[in-house]
């Protein structure tokens, strides 16, 4: 019982380890944890009331929106503008960022880029979905409203990430910089319970995730990386094993427990591919990477990528060191 380390503490108590040292980035964090357990609350209730439905408009990528789609995005908004830590909130769900216009919130240092609840289209079958979020430094001077540059920095400049898994257990999975750390929640005590400290993903792996639906119009490297997992060569441990949830956050956090590859290349259809760079990819890459594994487009690592607009999508590859290495080597062999 003694054990037991909360999130709030752990955070107070890893705050040195900041490297921009301060009791705001922490408070921050504390807005992100309540957020996340009103949503981890609602989500738990989508089987019993009729709150899953769509509701008939489409965001920014021309997607259907589901209700709790929208119920997130509110309460993580409110609950980071509350706290007064944050100047503006840029959302998957928003087709612009949003700049706080308290003065409190001017006067604050921080920005936050989130995917409310990615994978949502899984609620109505009872399958895991996540929160994804990013916090960066602002550019633009403190006291004035927060401008797009703010929004635009590469993933390099994050100081902090991490995701939420409303899964069979919720988990808070965050970083500062200095590894990453998850929390188990416990309804009954209303807590995060520190349950994964120093999380690490094994340097390779037998897992691979990919939607093989779109293998025809996959690059010709990807093909080959995927024809190479299947391959049956004993003295290479192969074939690996494919398991895709179709929810980033489930199949993300199940590889960095056990090691294995995410992917989401480009498709003849969609050259950038899916996911977003700067509400999925950027802090997964941030948190694999501390993680010890690698984040890449298939050629450069993401972290390293400008953006040039919030929405903008990017092939990923993510997971294993070795993994992510292999596919890399197959990309640049048959581009
Ligand atoms: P979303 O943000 O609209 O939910 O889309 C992102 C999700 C990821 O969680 C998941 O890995 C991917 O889309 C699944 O896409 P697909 O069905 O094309 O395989
Ligand atoms: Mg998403």
């Amino acid at each position: 019982m003694s054990d037991i380390r909360t999130l709030g503490e752990f955070i107070v108590e890893k705050q040195n380890d900041f490297s921009h040292a301060s009791g705001e980035l922490s408070s921050l964090l504390g807005s992100i944890k309540l957020a996340a357990k009103i949503v981890n609350r609602e989500i738990n209730k989508a089987g019993l009331v009729d709150i899953t439905g769509s509701v008939g408009c489409e965001n920014v990528q021309g997607e259907e929106q589901q209700k709790l789609d929208l119920y997130a995005n509110d309460k993580f908004k409110a609950a980071l503008e509350a706290r007064d830590q944050v100047c503006g909130v840029a959302s998957e769900e928003e087709d612009e960022a949003v700049a706080f216009n308290k003065e409190l919130n001017r006067n604050s240092k921080y920005v936050v880029l989130m995917d409310p609840l990615d994978g949502s289209s899984n609620i109505d079958v009872n399958v895991s979905v996540g929160t994804i979020f990013s916090i960066y430094r602002r550019v633009s001077p403190v006291g004035t409203p927060a401008v797009q540059e703010d929004f635009l920095q590469p993933g390099n400049r994050q100081v902090a990430a991490g995701y939420i898994i409303y899964g069979s257990s919720t988990m808070l999975v965050y970083t500062t910089g200095n590894g990453v750390h998850g929390f188990t929640y416990d309804p009954s005590l209303g807590v995060f319970c520190l349950s994964h400290e120093n999380m690490c993903i094994p340097k390779d792996g037998r897992i691979y995730s990919i939607n093989e639906g779109n293998y025809i119009r996959f690059p010709e490297g990807v093909k080959k990386y995927i024809k190479y997992c299947q391959e049956n060569v004993p003295e290479d441990d192969r074939p690996y094993t494919s398991r895709y949830i179709g929810s980033l956050v489930a199949d993300f956090h199940r590889n960095l427990l056990k090691g294995g590859i995410y992917m989401y290349p480009s498709t003849a259809t969609h050259p950038s591919g899916k996911l977003r760079l700067l509400y999925e990819c950027n802090p997964m890459a941030l948190l694999i990477e501390q993680a010890g594994g690698i984040a890449s487009d298939g050629k450069n690592r993401i972290l390293d990528i400008k953006p040039t607009e919030l929405h903008e999508r990017v092939p990923f590859f993510v997971g294993s060191t070795n993994m992510v290495n292999k596919v890399e080597e197959f990309i640049k062999e048959f581009p």
